[in-house]
């Protein structure tokens, strides 16, 4: 895994610690425009992987397979693993857990400031890479911009990689007070905290220098105290009395910057980000003069916590045994997992090249055991004489649904070691 210089407190939130998408430290990362998903045969699917459907809908917007993976495009990297993610839409289902949660931050939101917010759950997840990075000021060189970081569908279009692409757009279009909830896509690494989609609800508010005028404060400050305590608000609505702390942290579009940590069994878990955004995206966007909070949150991250939802796939599942737990308007319910079916694991070493990254090792191994890969872990790790890496990675099979048979197993791994030789280009041991 890239790592980054970790917070202070880093080590106090491990096991929900995501590799932050936006963070004021870069990796070495080169614009990687290797094509892996290229001419190489199509392996196996796992079975449980369906086939996917050539067109869904979202928002009124038409999308069909081929306008989103183009395998003859080498400035597309969308696996249709992800095609067949969108339109799914988890936060819109009243009965699922993203729904319910969704819907008791909605509540909140109604509660104590009545009409004001104006809501969004349908907005199209292809954005421009103008409304995805250039409008919320994410520098050219960022790290997130590299294809090893985000799906692009083309060299202009990418599938949003978290909720702020929509800031700009709503704030031109007069809105001042909106949530947006909506399904994210990001490569990254495989474990049972992150997924290559998952979902975001974003929070803005302006002021206008009149509502600051008598506080005493200047706008900047009275943007993070009304932040601060609306989002102290929100935490207390879904969690009840809970120990948080605040941590100061960098965004490209915001300043300050801070991000929520809840103390949950144990742990520090940071469920947010948030900040008062930069006077150049108001200017650029009809509101010069006024002042705005903003926040993020990453919906799955409360729900494992609320629901106490152990595996990020389980959103994800049609099994009954799942989907029968939740009902409307029924925030905490506690999961019960109805099977523990004990993990399979399978260790690979091969020698990487330049181009190699973590992420597309995970996309190659997603894009053939699909939801039956719970953790791809680099286990060991040297340069020999020559100059040249090795890697060792174990991976972890488990189906959340049944139990796999050797076999199924080792027909999985036969693949991934096939795939690796032949997308990634590494030289198996
Ligand atoms: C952002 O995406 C910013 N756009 C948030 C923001 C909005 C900041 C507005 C300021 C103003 P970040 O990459 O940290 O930031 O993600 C926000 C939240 O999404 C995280 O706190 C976490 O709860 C969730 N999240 C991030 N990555 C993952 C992942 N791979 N899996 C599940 N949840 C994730
Ligand atoms: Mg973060």
């Amino acid at each position: 895994m890239a790592t980054l210089p970790m917070a202070p407190h880093a080590a106090a939130i491990s096991s929900f610690t995501t590799r932050p998408l936006y963070s004021p430290s870069s990796r070495s990362h080169r614009l990687l425009l290797a094509r892996f998903f290229s001419a190489a045969p199509a392996p196996a699917l796992a079975k449980g992987l369906r086939a996917t459907a050539s067109a869904v809908e979202v928002g009124g917007v038409k999308i069909a397979r081929e306008d989103v993976v183009k395998e003859d495009d080498p400035t597309n990297n969308v696996p249709d693993t992800i095609f067949s993610k969108i339109g799914l839409q988890l936060h819109r289902r009243d009965n699922h857990p993203l729904g319910i949660l969704k819907n008791t931050i909605y509540d909140y939101f109604d509660k104590n400031f009545t009409g004001q917010f104006d809501k969004f759950d349908d907005l199209c997840p292809l954005v421009s890479v103008k409304q995805n990075f250039d409008d919320v000021l994410v520098p050219s060189d960022h790290v997130s911009r590299s294809y090893n970081d985000t799906y692009y569908v083309d060299g202009q279009t990418v599938l949003r990689c978290h909720t702020s692409a929509h800031q700009a757009e709503l704030l031109r279009d007069g809105h001042t007070h909106f949530l947006v909830t909506g399904d994210v896509y990001r490569r990254d690494s495989i474990d049972s905290t992150h997924y290559p989609v998952f979902h975001q609800m974003e929070g803005f508010c302006v002021f206008s220098p009149d509502e600051w005028s008598g506080s005493g404060m200047d706008g900047t400050a009275y943007a993070a105290a009304e932040l601060k305590k609306t989002l102290e608000g929100l935490a207390r609505h879904l969690f009840g009395a809970v120990e948080m702390r605040w941590v100061d942290t960098y965004f490209p579009f915001t300043n300050p910057s801070f991000e929520l940590e809840i103390y949950f069994q144990d742990d520090w878990l940071e469920v947010l980000g948030c900040g008062v955004t930069e006077q150049e995206i108001l200017k650029r966007n009809g509101r010069r003069d006024h002042v705005a909070w903003a926040f993020g949150l990453g919906l799955e991250r409360l729900a494992m916590v609320l629901f106490d939802i152990p595996d990020i796939r389980l959103f994800w599942s049609n099994d009954k045994r799942f989907t029968s737990q939740f009902s409307e308007g029924k925030l905490g319910v506690k999961f019960k997992p109805f099977s523990k079916f004990p993990p399979c694991y399978k260790d690979m070493s091969f020698w990487i090249n330049d181009a190699f990254t973590e992420n597309n090792l995970c996309e190659v191994v997603r894009g053939i055991a699909g939801d039956l890969v719970e953790e791809v872990k680099l286990i060991d790790n040297f340069t020999n004489k020559k100059g040249m890496t090795s890697h060792c990675y174990r991976i972890a099979y488990r189906s959340m649904e049944r139990s796999l048979t050797d076999e199924e197993i080792n027909n999985l791994q036969l693949n991934v070691r096939e795939a690796v030789k032949d997308k990634l280009k590494a030289e198996l041991r």
